[in-house]
């Protein structure tokens, strides 16, 4: 997660940030007939009855037979237009013409760009504020004025910087277009600017990295048989942390030595050769930088000269070196398991897609659920408007940042502390693989980011779908009858590979009103050289180290529980000593509850107590059920939540406060959107966003209160992490249940529930609840053929050029970090 071979040239090439050269060869792909694995019963029969109404689409081609393999979605209209919505292909290019247009930018095209020219970074849409976006939703405003999010790369200057700016209203018109520094959302009041660290990243390899490592070429390749040139035959790769250290006005970076995969798998990060050098990068003159010494099996050489004598006086030990081979390979090896060649269980939809979409305004209704889902560069997929039966639950849920912090003997594995939003989740949200990612007969919607002039799309990259889990939702078994309900869920997934790590982000929706938050990951560790690391991590082979580190992913949920007017209740299970009137004075030991409420930001910090003894409850203390009890959400811990361990990190100052702790409450402010900054990680000390800074004593009592929870992991990767990281046991998650919300579990209006009454050894009535009839409207016939779906269909990204804007010429091309 979040690991990645950050700053090698490959990586830096592939990086959104930097300027990228796209194949522009449209890749001619076999497409064979698509295998049609079910045939619908009766082609005539009626939709069912609630969805006679609506226009019904094939997801597929429509001369294709009916069949159930077709996923049929229902069409439906948004009620309103997803203000949180990308920009269409027009509006970007109106931006871009515009921004190129006016002369005190001194903007240069990307791809024609050296270090010292200004570039447009991104533009992408601006969402609206919150206290806009409700009067919209919720009222009869007219939609917000749409403005983009504009981010300029400023390089022609010695202080490179980045600037936020704000351009609209769009689409835009020359008479009224304007822009403006975009300041609001930002705890530090720098006019929207950050400087940037990355400036000069072509230099840093060709003027210093390369030079230092051709000075030790005859080590490297006594060590390793291999250089690290920049040439095509370099066996060996240099890069290193992340973020850079920002002590003392200085900027210091280290770098480590790295063998290439001798295959075309991505293992890199599983082959550190334990040798490091430190360098002052302060300042954009590469003939002002400074060597700072190398070090190797915790010895630190202040020159070379030193490194060089020692390395040739007899009594140095050269360690081994991690070579690629299968271990580090993710393709199937070792005996196949007994039956494991046969056709596994598989899960299908008889009844094609039971929730409906309007695609367009990415808006979803399932069962009594409904939202609109939104994406963007930074943080890729969120939610906005999650209603149920009628009623938002919550405003916004979506991921704020994402940070990796390792630790180590070595100043490479000590200095790594991704903050993922650098790099992106958006442009590493890939095409997702049916029938592995998501189910076979799932939904798909694409997402677009903006690089270099261009709009990517990643075709299907957003999958839903509904499924049934292996256990029973409600049952209950007596002498006389048995009852049992069905968990049948929804979930909206996407999947983000920033750099050597994959991460699967799911949503999924409940028959009982609840929601869940969860996070896997997959993908290459980054690994650490074994030497002097043994209270750092396990020893994983020969000579790695799988090297500890925190994940820790913020997510923000932005409750809005029966209206705005919402407190923080804390009910905690408490041990207690207690004489009851009955208890004839003898004292009972035994437990009681005690309720608070959160009253200011100033308690609002906290994690989730010892034991699991306090609920964290999200409710409307004006709204009361039949009972009196206030009703609300609870906001409960599934798997795997995790605040940072390091206290107060030297790497990231205040670029990652939000990582302190597991839960965090803050009034909503429409100058408080996002926990973090994507450049954060650019001053760490004085950053875009320091978290902390939201912490400032407002009430959280019967206010618009958001929460900020923070998923992850304290991951000490094993022998089970290589080749690849597991899903199954990576992973981490949250839940919001309905708390005295209702009367009663709102479950109990599925049909998809059994109740079978029996006597005497015979059943003697089963009750059904008129489910048979509406799986009949449905039903196929399954006719299983045991192939995989549509795989040759697999594209990667479409690719449209906003300046010249040529929309009529697409062609495919995607980039990953690595
Ligand atoms: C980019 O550079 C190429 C080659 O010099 C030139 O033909 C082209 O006009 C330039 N484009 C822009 C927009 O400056
Ligand atoms: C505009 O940018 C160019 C580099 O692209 C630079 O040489 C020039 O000095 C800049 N002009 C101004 C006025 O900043
Ligand atoms: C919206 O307009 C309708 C019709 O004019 C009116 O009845 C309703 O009260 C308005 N709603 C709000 C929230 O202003
Ligand atoms: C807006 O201004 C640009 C640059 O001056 C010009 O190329 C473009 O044609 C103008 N667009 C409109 C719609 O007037
Ligand atoms: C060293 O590397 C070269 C070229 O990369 C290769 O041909 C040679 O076999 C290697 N030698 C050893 C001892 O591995
Ligand atoms: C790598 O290529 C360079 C330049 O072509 C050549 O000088 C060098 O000998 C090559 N190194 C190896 C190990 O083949
Ligand atoms: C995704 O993009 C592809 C290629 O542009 C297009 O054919 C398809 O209709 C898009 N899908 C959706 C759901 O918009
Ligand atoms: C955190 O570390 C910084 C830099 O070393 C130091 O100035 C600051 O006092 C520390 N803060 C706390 C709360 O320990
Ligand atoms: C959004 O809210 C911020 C903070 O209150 C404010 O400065 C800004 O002007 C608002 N934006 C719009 C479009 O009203
Ligand atoms: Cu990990």
């Amino acid at each position: 997660m979040g690991l990645f071979g950050s700053i090698s040239p490959k990586s830096l090439l592939a990086s959104a940030l930097l300027l990228t050269s796209l194949s522009q060869d449209v890749f001619a792909r076999p497409n064979p007939e698509p295998k049609v694995p079910w045939v619908r019963k009766g082609s005539g029969r009626k939709k069912m009855a609630h969805n006679l109404k609506r226009a019904v689409e094939g997801e597929r081609r429509a001369t294709e037979p009916e069949t159930c393999a077709q996923t049929v979605t229902t069409t439906i209209t948004a009620p309103k237009a997803n203000v949180w919505g990308e920009l269409i292909d027009v509006e970007t290019a109106g931006v871009v013409s515009w921004l190129f247009a006016q002369k005190d930018l001194n903007l240069t095209l990307t791809e024609n760009a050296t270090n010292w020219d200004n570039t447009i970074q991104l533009i992408e849409a601006m969402w609206p504020n919150k206290t806009d976006a409700i009067s919209y939703i919720d009222g009869n405003a007219t939609t917000p004025t749409k403005y983009a999010h504009v981010v300029l790369n400023f390089r022609a200057t010695e202080n490179p910087y980045y600037a936020d700016i704000l351009v609209g209203p769009l689409p835009i018109d020359n008479k009224t277009a304007t822009w403006e520094p975009l300041t609001y959302p930002y705890t530090k009041q720098s006019g929207g600017h950050v400087r940037n660290l990355d400036a000069d990243s072509d230099l840093l390899y060709s003027e210093w990295i390369y030079p230092i490592s051709a000075s030790i070429a005859d080590i490297t390749l006594d060590l390793w048989n291999g250089t690290a040139l920049g040439l095509d035959n370099d066996t060996l790769d240099i890069w290193g942390i992340d973020p850079l250290w920002q002590d003392d006005g200085r900027i210091i970076r280290w770098d480590s030595f790295w063998n290439l995969p001798t295959s075309e798998f991505d293992s890199e990060t599983l082959l550190p050769l334990g040798l490091y050098f430190g360098s002052d990068i302060t300042g954009r003159d590469p003939s002002q930088w400074k060597f700072e010494g190398w070090f190797y099996n915790n010895i630190f050489y202040e020159t070379t000269e030193d490194f060089r004598s020692a390395y040739f006086s007899s009594c140095f030990k050269k360690l081994g070196a991690n070579v690629d081979g299968a271990w580090a390979h993710s393709d199937r090896q070792g005996p196949v398991s007994p039956n494991d060649a046969a056709y596994p269980p598989e899960s299908v939809a008889p009844a094609g897609s039971r929730f409906a979409l309007d695609r367009k305004e990415k808006y979803v209704e399932w069962m009594d659920f409904t939202f609109y889902i939104a994406f963007n560069r930074d943080t890729g997929m969120a939610l906005y408007d999650i209603r149920y039966k009628g009623e938002r639950i919550l405003y916004e849920l979506g991921l704020q940042e994402a940070l990796a912090h390792y630790a180590g003997n070595d100043p490479m594995q000590s200095g790594t502390s991704y903050l993922d939003t650098f790099y992106g989740f958006g442009p590493y949200a890939f095409e997702l693989v049916p029938g592995y990612d998501c189910p076979a007969y799932a939904t798909y919607l694409n997402s677009s980011f903006y690089v270099a002039e261009t709009t990517h799309t990643h075709i299907n990259s957003v999958c839903l779908f509904e499924f049934t889990g292996d256990f029973a939702m409600q049952r209950h078994t007596t002498s006389a009858y048995t009852s049992a309900t069905k968990n049948t869920y929804f979930v909206v997934r996407s999947v983000s590979t920033v750099g050597n790590y994959d991460y699967t982000f799911s949503y999924s929706f409940f028959v009982d009103g609840s929601i869940a938050v969860e996070v896997r990951a997959s993908g290459y560790i980054q690994s650490a050289y074994f030497a002097n690391n043994e209270d750092y991590g396990y020893k994983i082979n020969e000579f790695l180290s799988g090297s500890m580190h925190d994940h820790v992913l913020n997510f923000k949920a932005d409750f809005d529980i029966l209206g705005t007017s919402n407190s923080i209740q804390l009910m905690t299970n408490v041990p207690t000593v207690k004489t009851y009137p009955w208890s004839k004075g003898k004292a009972r030991s035994t437990m009681t509850l005690e309720r608070s409420f959160l009253e200011t930001e100033d308690e609002g910090r906290f994690n989730w107590a010892p034991n699991s003894a306090t609920q964290v409850l999200v409710v409307n203390e004006d709204e009361k059920n039949k009972n009196g009890e206030i009703r609300g959400y609870r906001v409960l811990p599934y798997t795997g939540a995790a605040h940072l361990t390091v206290l107060n990190s030297t790497n990231l100052g205040n670029a990652a406060r939000w990582a302190e702790y597991d839960i965090q409450v803050t009034q909503h402010k429409d100058s408080e959107p996002r926990a973090a900054h994507a450049f954060n990680s650019q001053d760490v000390a004085d950053p875009p966003i320091n978290f902390a800074d939201f912490f400032n004593g407002e009430s959280v009592r019967k206010e618009d209160v958001v929460v900020w929870l923070n998923l992850g992991m304290h991951h000490v990767p094993h022998t089970g992490d290589l080749p690849n990281t597991v899903m199954t046991t990576a992973h981490a998650g949250v839940q919001f249940m309905p708390s005295n919300y209702f009367d009663i579990d709102q479950s109990r209006s599925t049909v998809n529930m059994v109740r079978i009454n029996y006597k005497d050894g015979k059943a003697t009535a089963v009750e059904t609840f008129g489910q048979d009839e509406a799986k009949a409207a449905g039903a196929c016939t399954p006719v299983f053929t045991p192939v995989e779906l549509n795989l040759w269909g697999y594209t990667g990204d479409i690719v449209v050029r906003k300046f010249p804007f040529d929309p009529n010429n697409p062609y495919y091309g995607t980039e990953s970090i690595v």
